[in-house]
């Protein structure tokens, strides 16, 4: 047993929790690639697997009624914030009981009462949005803040940095977050960036900015809570680059030949899962047969919510316009 391991203000039952959280991501989108492989939905699906403690180190930091608004690789983001695996998955498949009532699909995910503003496929489309709810929590004295989430790929759309200097010169209350994955799409970091230290990005912007391991459970939680209290405690926004990896292609349609065999086998020995399994049995937080028992119910839940969502009905063919006029 180590005293010295966990560096968080986190209880073994806190990281537990965190721990089965990401597993129940990782099954999840395991199963939602295996189905779409097995053409049981179509169009766009980006899977998360590999940066799962970034989503979940994030919303174990937040509180409940923060907001936490990304892009459209955000099943796991969704999950995180307790969006279930049924309603997850039904959206994937289109169908009527899904977070969207099938209408986003797997880049449009929403949940109103988990404060979860999206699901977002235009890259960098979610960060001025994102900026503007800062403001209205400001604007409304609220004691929130908001977590954006983007890929390093979004950091030369102009947005980007119109809003980190609105954010700076009106002291908003938001985390931007890039998750840095080192590939957009098949294009690395150092051939779109003049930069590689991405934290010089926020110093035009006079903002506070750090760069985190996301696949050090405890460094990411400790890294993006400081970020979070920061904006909640005194209103100042923070530009956050979490370096992460995402173990698959892009997209479904990704073979992913831009990167080495090596490379890959490298950074899943730093599998962010297998970095808090070890972690917690190091600790004394849970046994070997404990965890190995979660990924078990994990599996069966990723199993029965793909089942669920298949016997689903898909939405009314009557609802065609609901949500899109005010009055039809
Ligand atoms: C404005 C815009 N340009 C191009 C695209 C096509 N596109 C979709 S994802 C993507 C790569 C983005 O990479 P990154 O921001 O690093 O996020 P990641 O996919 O790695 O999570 C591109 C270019 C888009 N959706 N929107």
């Amino acid at each position: 047993m180590s005293d010295t391991l966990n560096t968080t203000d986190l209880t073994n039952e806190q990281l537990v929790e965190a721990y089965r959280r990401m597993l129940l991501i990782r099954r999840v989108e395991e199963n939602a690639g295996r189905a779409y492989q097995m053409q049981k939905f179509s169009g766009f699906c980006h899977l998360y697997i590999g940066q799962e403690a970034v989503a979940v180190a994030t919303s174990t930091a937040m509180r409940d009624d923060d907001y936490m608004m990304t892009a459209y690789r955000e099943h796991g983001q969704a999950m995180s914030r307790g969006v279930s695996a049924d309603s997850v998955m039904a959206e994937l498949l289109g169908r009527k009981t899904g977070s969207t009532g099938g209408r986003g699909g797997s880049m449009h995910i929403f949940d109103k009462e988990r404060n979860f503003l999206g699901g977002w496929g235009i890259v960098g489309g979610q960060i001025p949005l994102a900026t503007g709810v800062a403001w209205a929590i400001k604007y409304r004295e609220e004691p929130k803040v908001i977590v954006v989430f983007f890929g390093e790929g979004s950091l030369h759309q102009g947005v980007f940095h119109e809003s980190l200097n609105l954010a700076s010169l009106w002291d908003l209350p938001i985390v931007y977050l890039c998750e840095n994955n080192k590939y957009a799409m098949g294009t690395e970091m150092s051939r779109i960036s003049a930069v590689s230290d991405l934290r010089k990005k926020a110093v035009s912007y006079d903002m506070e900015a750090a760069q985190i391991d996301g696949q050090d459970f405890f460094a990411a939680y400790n890294g993006i809570k400081e970020a979070i209290d920061r904006a909640r405690n005194e209103s100042r926004p923070t530009f956050l680059d979490v370096r992460t990896y995402r173990f698959r292609g892009h997209s479904m349609s990704d073979p992913a030949t831009y990167r080495t065999k090596d490379e890959l086998t490298e950074e899943q020995e730093r599998d962010p899962l297998g970095f808090l399994y070890n972690a917690l049995v190091e600790l004394g937080a849970a046994t070997e047969e404990e965890l190995e028992g979660y990924d078990k119910e994990c599996k069966k839940e990723a199993k029965a919510a793909l089942k669920k969502a298949e016997d689903a009905p898909f939405p009314d063919d009557d609802s065609v316009l609901d949500y899109i006029y005010v009055n039809p």
